[in-house]
C-alpha cells in the first residue's frame, strides 16, 4: 500500500495475510475479556461464544482469575479476518495489574480502549490514556455496554474529551428507542461515513435497516463533527466543506487510515462486547486503520524490515511465564525475519515455539514478522529484552516496573520451604516485574513488595497454587529507633575470679545524645594509659553490640560514647573482659538518658486528579500527617501532587484509601526523611507489642 500523502511504500495492506497486534485496554471491568470472547467468535476462531460470568471463556482461564471474576494476567488469543492474522492481547483493567497493561502496550499496533458509557467513570482512564499518548500508540475508544447505557453517548464524549489530547472522532450514533418502563434503549447505530443504520441482533453481524428518520438531524450533525475534525489534518477536504462540496467517501476513509496511523484522532466506537453488538465495525476498522509491524517497528524505533525480509531475526519479549511442564517461556513480539524451532539466534539455542491461546500452548514450527510467540527454555531471555544476532540486549523504551505502593512480610508455613519459596518468588517477579521481594535486614523481615492488597494476595495464592508453597503474611513491621534526651557518667566493672586467672576491666563512659541523623560517635579519651591501647576497640565492640538492641527493644541511634577513664590488671584483663564491662556501663546509663522512640518518617507526593485533591489533604491529616503543599503534576493536566510529611507507619496501608477517593487512579511514592520522637500512647504500645515480641 502506497500512502498518498508521501509516497512510502508501505508493507502491509489488509487481506495480504499480515500479522497484526492490538492491545484490547481500559479500566476494570469495562468487558475486555468479553469483547476478546465476542472477537474471537465473530472472526470464527472459537466455535461457541464463553462469558467470564460463567467462567468460560478463553479469556481468564487461570485459577486466580476464574476465582475472582477479574483479569489477573494478559490473554493472548489469535484469530483469521478477511484475509489478515490478528493477535489480541486482552489485559487486566485493575490498577494493580497494570503492568501487563504497559507490556502489552509496548508490543502492540494499536490499542483498543474499552471504556464504560458513563462520563463520571471517564477519570479512571486518565493514565492509560496518558501512557498510550505519551508513547504515540495508536488508539481507539470502544464505548462498551452501550446496552446498560442511560445516558447520552454525546456526555461520555465529551467526558473522554477532557482526558484525551488527541482529537476524538465519534464514527458512529447510537439509535435509541424507548422502552416500556419509560427508559430508552440502543438498538443500533448509523455508520456517520457510509451513513447507513443498523440494528443490533443478540447474537451475530447486525442488520442493515432503512434510516430512521428521527436520527437525521443528529446524524447530520455528528457526521459534520467528524469532517470538521478531519478537515483540521487534511486541507483538500477542509476545501471542500468550505466549498459546500459532498466529500468523496475514500478521502474520509483515507483520512481516517492515516490520521489514526499518526496518531492524531482518535476514533470512537461504540457496542456492547458481551453480545457482539458493534464487533464487527471494530474488526474492520482495526483492519483498515491498525499500522503493520513495520510501521510499528519505526514509531518505536526498532529494526525490522517487515514481514517478507530476508535479513535477521528480531524479537522483542515483553513477560514471561513459569509453566509447570514448559519451564520458562518468553513472550516475544517478532518485529522482524523469522524464527524457527532449534535455530540458534545471536548465540542462543532457539528452543520449541509455541502460540498461544488462552491457556493452551499450540506448537509452531515456524513464525514469522509481526507474530507473538512463546519462545521456551531460553533462559536468559526476558521482559524488555530483544533478542537478534547480536544477541539478547534490554530495549530502551521497555516500560519500566511501577515503584511499590504496598508490601507484605512474609513467612513460609513450613519451614522446609524457605529455599523453594526464594525460587518461586524469584519466578513470579520475572513474571511480574512490579512485583518485588525484600529481605529488610532492619526488621528481619522477608517482604513482598507490590501495587496493592489483591494483588499481592494473587501472588501469594500462586506461590501455593503453582509452586505448592505456603505461606503467612502479616503486614510489615517499622523500623523504629531509640534515642536519648539526657546523658549521664557510669562507672562500670567487671570481675571474675574462677579458678585460674580471672577476668578484669574497669572503664568510666559519659553518654550523651547527638543531634539527629548523627547516628553513633565513639570518643576515646584515655590518658597514660589506663586502659591499653589493644583493648579499646575491645571497649567499643562491646558499646555497638549493646545499641543492637536499646531499653525500648529498638536499635540505638544518635549519641556519643566517651570511654575517659578506667582500670586494667597485666594478667586477667582482656578483650573479652572490656567488652562485658562495656556492655554493663550501658546497661545500667543508658535507663538514666531518657530513652524515646524514633519513627521513620517520609516524604510522601500523592498523585491524584485536582477534584480530589481536598479529600487527599484530609486523609494525609487523619493520618498523622503534616501537609507541606500542593502543585500542579507536571506533565499530567488536570492533576495534582500533594506533598507532606507522614510516619511510616501510617503509610504502609495508605494505597487502599487513595484509591477509594480517586476512583483508583491515584499514586504515591515516597522518599526516607528523618527520625521523629514518639512519645505518648503510641509509643508505649509500640515499646509493649517489642517486648511481648521479644518474649515470645
Ligand atoms: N451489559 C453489558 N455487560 C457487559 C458487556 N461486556 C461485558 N459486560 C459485563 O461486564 C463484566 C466484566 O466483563 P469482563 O469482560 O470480565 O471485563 P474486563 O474488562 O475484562 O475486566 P478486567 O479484566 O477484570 O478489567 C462482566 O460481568 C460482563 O458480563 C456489555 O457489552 N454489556
Ligand atoms: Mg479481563
Amino acid at each position: 500500500m502506497t500512502d498518498l500523502k508521501t509516497g512510502t511504500v508501505l508493507s502491509g495492506r489488509p487481506g495480504s495475510g499480515a500479522h497484526r497486534v492490538v492491545a484490547l485496554c481500559g479500566p476494570y471491568l469495562s468487558g475486555k475479556t468479553s469483547l476478546l470472547e465476542s472477537l474471537l467468535y465473530a472472526t470464527g476462531a472459537i466455535g461457541r461464544r464463553g462469558s467470564t460470568r460463567a467462567g468460560t471463556s478463553v479469556g481468564d482461564g487461570s485459577q486466580e482469575a476464574r476465582k475472582r471474576n477479574m483479569g489477573t494476567e494478559i490473554n493472548i488469543a489469535s484469530a483469521e479476518y478477511l484475509g489478515d492474522h490478528w493477535t489480541f492481547l486482552d489485559v487486566p483493567g485493575s490498577i494493580e495489574f497494570q503492568h501487563d497493561s504497559l507490556a502489552a502496550l509496548a508490543v502492540c499496533d494499536a490499542a483498543v480502549i474499552v471504556c464504560e458509557p458513563s462520563p463520571e467513570r471517564v477519570i479512571a482512564l486518565s493514565p492509560l490514556v496518558k501512557y498510550i499518548e505519551d508513547n504515540r500508540i495508536p488508539h481507539i475508544f470502544f464505548v462498551n455496554k452501550i446496552d446498560s447505557a442511560d445516558g447520552r453517548v454525546r456526555d461520555t464524549l465529551a467526558a473522554l474529551q477532557t482526558v484525551s489530547s488527541r482529537k476524538l472522532v465519534l464514527r458512529q450514533v447510537p439509535i435509541r428507542k424507548p422502552t416500556s418502563d419509560g427508559g430508552e434503549e440502543t438498538i443500533g447505530y448509523v455508520d456517520l461515513v457510509s451513513e447507513r443504520a443498523y440494528r443490533y441482533k443478540s447474537s451475530g453481524a447486525s442488520d442493515l435497516i432503512e434510516m430512521p428518520a428521527e436520527i437525521l438531524p443528529r446524524e447530520s450533525e455528528a457526521r459534520r463533527e467528524m469532517l470538521e475534525t478531519l478537515s483540521e489534518f487534511d486541507d483538500t477536504l477542509l476545501e471542500q466543506l468550505i466549498e459546500d462540496v459532498a466529500p468523496e467517501k475514500s478521502l474520509i476513509y483515507r483520512d481516517l487510515h492515516d490520521e489514526f496511523g499518526a496518531d492524531q484522532i482518535s476514533p470512537v466506537l461504540i457496542g456492547a462486547g458481551d453480545r457482539e453488538n458493534g464487533v464487527r465495525r471494530l474488526l474492520k476498522a482495526l483492519r483498515h486503520d491498525t499500522p503493520f509491524v513495520d510501521e510499528t517497528a519505526t514509531r518505536r524505533a526498532l529494526p525490522s524490515n517487515g514481514p517478507s525480509s530476508n535479513s535477521g531475526a528480531m524479537a522483542e519479549c515483553f513477560k514471561v511465564l513459569h509453566q509447570a511442564h514448559a519451564g520458562k517461556l518468553s513472550l516475544c513480539r517478532v518485529w522482524s525475519g523469522a524464527l524457527s524451532e532449534g535455530q540458534s539466534l545471536g548465540g542462543v539455542r532457539i528452543g520449541s515455539l509455541f502460540r498461544p491461546f488462552g491457556q493452551r500452548l499450540d506448537k509452531a514450527n515456524e513464525v514469522t514478522a509481526g507474530e507473538i510467540v512463546a519462545l521456551a527454555k531460553v533462559d536468559a531471555l526476558s521482559a524488555g529484552q530483544s533478542i537478534a544476532a547480536a544477541g539478547i540486549a534490554p530495549v530502551d523504551d521497555f516500560p519500566p516496573a511501577e515503584p511499590a505502593v504496598f508490601a507484605l512480610a512474609l513467612t513460609a508455613k513450613n519451614r522446609n520451604d524457605e529455599v523453594k519459596l526464594t525460587g518461586a518468588l524469584q519466578k513470579i517477579t520475572e513474571e511480574d516485574p512490579s512485583l518485588s521481594y525484600e529481605q529488610r535486614s532492619e526488621t528481619h523481615e522477608l517482604l513482598i513488595k507490590g501495587q496493592g492488597e489483591m494483588h499481592l494476595k494473587v501472588a501469594v495464592e500462586k506461590l501455593a497454587g503453582r509452586y505448592n508453597v505456603a505461606v503467612e503474611t502479616v503486614p510489615p513491621r517499622v523500623a523504629y529507633r531509640e534515642t536519648i534526651q539526657g546523658g549521664s557518667q557510669q562507672h562500670a566493672r567487671y570481675k571474675r575470679q574462677t579458678g585460674g586467672h580471672g577476668q578484669f576491666a574497669d572503664i568510666k563512659v559519659e553518654v550523651k545524645p547527638l543531634a539527629r541523623g548523627s547516628g553513633f560517635r565513639f570518643v576515646d579519651k584515655i590518658v597514660g594509659g589506663v586502659v591499653p591501647r589493644n583493648f579499646i576497640p575491645a571497649v567499643e565492640e562491646g558499646l555497638r553490640d549493646y545499641l543492637k538492641e536499646g531499653p525500648l527493644g529498638q536499635p540505638v541511634v544518635d549519641l556519643e560514647v566517651t570511654l575517659f577513664d578506667g582500670q586494667y590488671h597485666a594478667v586477667d584483663s582482656s578483650e573479652m573482659s572490656f567488652k562485658m564491662a562495656s556492655r554493663i556501663a550501658m546497661t545500667e546509663a543508658m535507663p538514666k538518658c531518657r530513652p524515646v522512640l524514633l519513627e521513620p518518617i517520609l516524604k510522601v507526593t500523592v498523585a491524584a486528579p485536582s477534584d480530589s485533591t481536598s479529600r487527599i489533604q484530609r486523609l494525609i491529616s487523619g493520618r498523622r500527617g503534616q501537609l507541606l503543599g500542593y502543585d500542579a503534576r507536571p506533565g499530567w493536566p488536570g492533576w495534582d501532587e500533594v506533598s507532606a510529611l507522614m510516619p511510616e507507619a501510617e503509610v504502609a496501608d495508605m494505597i487502599v484509601e487513595i484509591r477509594s477517593v480517586t476512583q483508583g487512579v491515584g499514586t504515591y511514592r515516597t522518599e526516607f526523611d528523618h527520625l521523629q520522637e514518639l512519645v505518648g500512647r503510641t509509643a508505649d504500645r509500640i515499646v509493649e507489642e517489642t517486648k511481648k515480641r521479644a518474649a515470645a
